[in-house]
C-alpha cells in the first residue's frame, strides 16, 4: 500500500543533496533533510498518539518545522488542520470543539491560554515555535530518520482548512490526497515548473495558497522555494535576480508597485508572476506590464476546490479574466435561482467539477448536499460568465463575502459580534474599495436611542474575540439602514454611499 500525496512528492524527488528550502535567516534544508526531519516529526506525532485519520490542529508561525510538520502529518496518514495565527482564543475554541483535534500544536508563547482549550476538547498540545522550538521539535529530534509512511488512498482525507460561511458559522472544507496531488500536478505542468525552479514564498502556509498551491507545486516539481517569514515588498525585490517564480495576492503586487526598485532589470530573471485569491485590477496588471515587461498570470481557486481556472502560460494573460478552466476541471455557469445553464457570455453562477473539488464540509451534510447539484457540480457562489474567446471573467460574488488582502471575511460574523454590544441597535458589515487590501471592512451601525457607543468601544469589544485582518477599518454611525420593500438590507446602496471613503488611502 502507498501513500497518495507523499508518493507523489517522493517521485518527482531530485538528488537528496538539491536544496528544497532557504530561509530569510540563512538556512538551507535539502531535500534529503526534508525527507529525515519529516520521518522524524512523524515519529513525534506518532508518539504523541496520533493515528491515521485523527485531525492535528495548528497554529504556528511560519518555520520550515512548520512546513515539515505538515509533511509529517501526511506521511503519518494524520489531517493536518492549519489556522491562522491572527486566529483568537474563542475563534480556536470554536475549531477544538468543531475538529475535534487528537493533537494541537501552538506557539509556546499562546502554550498557557491554548492548552486548557484543547484539553477541554480531548486534545494533547505540543509546541513549536517561530525559532522552530518547542516540545514537538524537542521529542521530533530523539527519533529515527526513517518512517514507514502510513497507507493512504486517493480518497483518503489529507487536510482540513477552515473557511467562513455565510451564517457566520465556519465549516471544515474537508481535502483528499487527490485533491491535493492531481491539482498541483496539473498546475506545475499548465504554469511549467520544474527542479531548476526558485519561488518566492512569501505567503503565509495556514491557507490554500501559501500552503498548497506554492508548496505542492514546489514539492511536485523538484524545485526550490526562498522561504519568507513575511510579505515585505522591498526585500521581494532584492531576491529577485536569484529567483524565478513569485505567486502573491493582489496586494502584494500593489505594495510592490511602490516600490522604485521595482524595474525591468530587477524583473529579468524572473520568468513567472502568479496573483489570485482575490481579484486582480486590470489596473495593476497593466502597470506591472509596463514597470517589468511581465505580464501576471491570474487564476481563480477556492478553499474547497483548490485552482479551478488559470490565464494561459503561452497564449494572452487577459487582464481582469481568470483564464480558462484547468485540465481536468469542468466549468459551467448557470442561473442562480434555477441552476439552469446560461447563455454563453450571459453572467450566472460558476460551478465547478473535476478531482480538485473537496469532499465535502466537515460534519455538515446537509451544508455539503446544499452546494453540490445532483450531476456532482460544486456551487462556489461566485457569478461570472465565459467570454466569446472562452475567458472566465468574475463578476462579483453570490455570496457575501469580503476579501480583504487575500483574506476571506464574511460580514455575518462581525455583524452578530457587534449587534451584541449594548447601545447597538443593529449593523451592517460591508466591504469598500481599498487601494491596499482590495477591499476594506467597514462596519455601518445604527446606534440604540440615547446611546453613545463609539468607534473605540465597538474597536475594543471585538479585540480579543475576532481575528484582526476582520476588524472594521472604518465604523460608520447612521440613524437607520436603508432597506428594500422585503426589508432586506441594502448592501449595495451602502456600498454605493461610501464608495471613496478609502480612496486616499496610500498602499503599503
Ligand atoms: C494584515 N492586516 C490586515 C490584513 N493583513 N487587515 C485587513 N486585511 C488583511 N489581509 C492588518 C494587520 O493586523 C495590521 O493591523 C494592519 O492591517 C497592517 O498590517 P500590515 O503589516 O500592513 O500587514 P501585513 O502583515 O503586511 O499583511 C498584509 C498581507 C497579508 C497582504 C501581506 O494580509 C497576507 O499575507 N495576505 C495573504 C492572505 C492569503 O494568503 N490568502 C490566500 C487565501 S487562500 P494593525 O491594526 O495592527 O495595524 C484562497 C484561495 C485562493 O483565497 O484562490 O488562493
Ligand atoms: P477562500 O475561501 O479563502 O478560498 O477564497 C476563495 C474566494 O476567493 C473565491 O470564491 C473567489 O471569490 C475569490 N477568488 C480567488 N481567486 C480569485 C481571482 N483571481 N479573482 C477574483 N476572485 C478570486
Amino acid at each position: 500500500m502507498t501513500n497518495h500525496l507523499f508518493d507523489a512528492f517522493r517521485a518527482s524527488m531530485p538528488a537528496p543533496g538539491r536544496v528544497l528550502m532557504e530561509t530569510d535567516d540563512g538556512r538551507s534544508i535539502s531535500y534529503g533533510e526534508m525527507l529525515a526531519r519529516s520521518a522524524q516529526f512523524a515519529h513525534a506525532l506518532v508518539a504523541a498518539g496520533v493515528q491515521p485519520d485523527d485531525r492535528v490542529a495548528v497554529q504556528v508561525e511560519k518555520t520550515p518545522e512548520a512546513m515539515l510538520l505538515y509533511l509529517a502529518c501526511v506521511r503519518a496518514g494524520a489531517v493536518f488542520l492549519p489556522l491562522n495565527t491572527a486566529y483568537t482564543l474563542p475563534e480556536l475554541d470554536y475549531f477544538f470543539r468543531d475538529a475535534e483535534p487528537r493533537l494541537v500544536v501552538c506557539d509556546p508563547e499562546k502554550a498557557g491560554e491554548v492548552e486548557p482549550l484543547a484539553a477541554s476538547a480531548g486534545a494533547a498540545t505540543l509546541t513549536l515555535g517561530r525559532d522552530g522550538r518547542g516540545t514537538l521539535t524537542n521529542r521530533a529530534n530523539a527519533q529515527p530518520k526513517d518512517f514507514a509512511d502510513a497507507a493512504r488512498g486517493p480518497d483518503n482525507l489529507a487536510a482540513i482548512l477552515y473557511t467562513s460561511g455565510t451564517t457566520g458559522r465556519s465549516k471544515g472544507a474537508m481535502l483528499s490526497h487527490e485533491n491535493l496531488a492531481s491539482n498541483a500536478r496539473v498546475l506545475v505542468e499548465h504554469w511549467r515548473f520544474g527542479a531548476d525552479d526558485v519561488l518566492i514564498h512569501a505567503l503565509p502556509i495556514f491557507h490554500t495558497h501559501g500552503l498548497f498551491v506554492a508548496t505542492n507545486v514546489i514539492l511536485m516539481a523538484g524545485a526550490r522555494m526562498l522561504f519568507e517569514q513575511k510579505f515585505d515588498p522591498a526585500r521581494v525585490i532584492s531576491l529577485f535576480p536569484r529567483a524565478t517564480a513569485l505567486m502573491g495576492v493582489p496586494t502584494f503586487y500593489v505594495r510592490l508597485l511602490q516600490q522604485e526598485g521595482l524595474t525591468r532589470d530587477a524583473a529579468s530573471h524572473m520568468r513567472l508572476f502568479v496573483s489570485g485569491s482575490a481579484p486582480l485590477l486590470a489596473e495593476t496588471h497593466n502597470a506591472w506590464c509596463e514597470r517589468t515587461g511581465h505580464a501576471i498570470l491570474e487564476r481563480y481557486g477556492m478553499t474547497e476546490t483548490n485552482m479551478n481556472t488559470s490565464n494561459p502560460y503561452d497564449g494572452e494573460r487577459r487582464a481582469g479574466t481568470v483564464g480558462f478552466p484547468l485540465p481536468g476541471v469542468s466549468l459551467r455557469i448557470t442561473d442562480p435561482e434555477t441552476g439552469k445553464p446560461q447563455a454563453q457570455g450571459e453572467i450566472g453562477m460558476i460551478e465547478v467539477k473535476g478531482p480538485n473539488v473537496f469532499v465535502g464540509y466537515w460534519r455538515m451534510p446537509e451544508k455539503t448536499k446544499a452546494e453540490f447539484r445532483d450531476d456532482g457540480f460544486f456551487i462556489t457562489g461566485d457569478l461570472g460568465l465565459i467570454d466569446a474567446d472562452g475567458y472566465v471573467h468574475i463578476a462579483g460574488r453570490g455570496k457575501d463575502l469580503i476579501i480583504s488582502g487575500g483574506y476571506n471575511v464574511y460580514p455575518k460574523e462581525i455583524e452578530s459580534e457587534i449587534d451584541a454590544l449594548p447601545g447597538v441597535s443593529e449593523s451592517a458589515v460591508i466591504g469598500v474599495a481599498h487601494p491596499d487590501f482590495g477591499e476594506g471592512v467597514t462596519a455601518v451601525v445604527v446606534r440604540k436611542p440615547g446611546s453613545a457607543i463609539s468607534t473605540a468601544d465597538i474597536a475594543g469589544a471585538i479585540a480579543g474575540r475576532l481575528a484582526k485582518y476582520k476588524h472594521p477599518k472604518q465604523v460608520i454611525f447612521v440613524d437607520e439602514l436603508p432597506r428594500n420593500t422585503m426589508g432586506k438590507v441594502q448592501k449595495n446602496v451602502l456600498r454605493e454611499a461610501y464608495r471613496d471613503i478609502y480612496a486616499t488611502v496610500r498602499a503599503g
